[in-house]
């Protein structure tokens, strides 16, 4: 006898959408709203759209500079510009935060007149890597999602300056040989990956989890010179020849953050941004890049530091505040946190 009752679509045959995965953990939790799904949503649009746009880089007339010049003093990339437009156009309506933040404005971005103002606060870096989109290399969107701590109305500043301990959500998009959002909520660590021929990230990587070490590590050695002595030690601690230590670790650098942190995240090891001589605080931003990737690398059992201080810990002082980043896998942080400890 055959059996003619028709099985729900589940997971096994259709994949686990990233809404479906979302909705899956929002039924979990007692009274949620939906605004937090329906964020994802707007998010996971933009990076769609963002990521179509990026593939299409050479032959729309999207590269080259704007020839405006960022709060950070940097050259505002066309891409970078359409990049931050379509995040804010897509999470403005749609009334579940009461204030953004972007790497590329100076000040809060409020929500339009007329829209209501949600219970979430967002803050992004719009394109990250900008230096290399002209270039053909994998470039990104990083996210960062608070509570607000207003009571209602439209958000402040004070929404947007939180630690990163209290981040209820963080993720990135990656565009690179295909386009990946990863994010957690701090209780793992999940990976989607866009089918370009449907328009939806379907569930790739479950749970991903950093190694306790790796043979490796990421930094922009052409400051060398600049670096304080006890970067300079540890660096040279790591490409010395010393096999029953497992080195020397190999390097690897993209120059894009989500870049070197995704394979980071994927492959172990250690990626560096540390203060040096023309810039003690580093040059990665705290609330755009350093705090998300921290949520992210510590959910996955990693950890991130500023070489001296836990980053979920710092309280932020402003929008722009830029901080030293040591992240990847717990025992190779904890090493070059060693060298610097010792440098006083
Ligand atoms: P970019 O200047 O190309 O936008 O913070 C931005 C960033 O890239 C990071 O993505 C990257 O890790 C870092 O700067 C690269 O800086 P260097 O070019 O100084 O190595």
């Amino acid at each position: 006898m055959t059996n003619t009752s028709i099985a729900p679509a589940g997971p096994d045959e259709l994949g686990w959408t990233l809404d479906r995965h979302i909705l899956e953990r929002q039924r979990r939790i007692p009274g949620a709203s939906g605004d937090f799904t329906g964020l994802f949503q707007c998010l996971a649009l933009a990076g769609r759209v963002i990521g179509s746009k990026v593939s299409k880089a050479g032959l729309a007339d999207v590269l080259g500079a704007t020839g405006a010049v960022n709060i950070q003093g940097e050259t505002v990339q066309k891409l970078d510009d359409m990049a931050n437009r379509t995040l804010i156009r897509c999470v403005e309506a749609g009334g579940h935060v009461c204030v953004m933040a972007s790497e590329e404005n100076d000040d809060i971005i409020p929500i339009p007149p007329g829209y209501p103002h949600g219970k979430y606060v967002l803050m992004f870096d719009p394109l990250d890597g900008s230096s290399n989109i002209d270039v053909n290399i994998s470039i990104g969107t990083i996210f960062s999602i608070h509570r607000r701590v207003t009571e209602s109305g439209p958000g402040t500043e004070e929404d947007c300056l939180q630690p990163g301990h209290k981040q209820v959500a963080a993720g990135y998009v990656i565009y690179g040989s295909s386009t990946m959002l990863v994010y957690t909520t701090g209780d793992g660590v999940h990976g989607f990956t866009l089918d370009p021929m449907i328009g939806e990230f379907f569930l790739s990587h479950e749970n991903l989890r950093i190694p306790k070490t790796a043979p490796m590590y990421s930094i922009n050695e052409g400051n060398h010179s600049k670096w304080p002595l006890g970067v300079k030690k540890w660096i040279d601690t790591l490409k010395s020849n010393d096999a029953p230590g497992g080195r020397p670790y190999g390097q690897r650098y993209v120059g894009t953050l989500v870049a070197d942190f995704h394979r980071t995240l994927l492959r172990g090891g250690v990626f560096a941004y540390p203060g040096d001589s023309s810039s003690p605080e580093g040059k990665l931003r705290l609330l755009y890049e350093a705090a998300p990737m921290a949520f992210i690398a510590e959910a996955a059992g990693g950890s991130a530091t500023t070489g001296k201080k836990r980053i979920l810990e710092i309280e932020p002082t402003g929008l722009h505040q830029r901080v030293p980043l040591f992240i990847g896998s717990k025992d190779d942080v904890a090493l070059a946190d060693s060298f610097l400890a010792e440098e006083g």
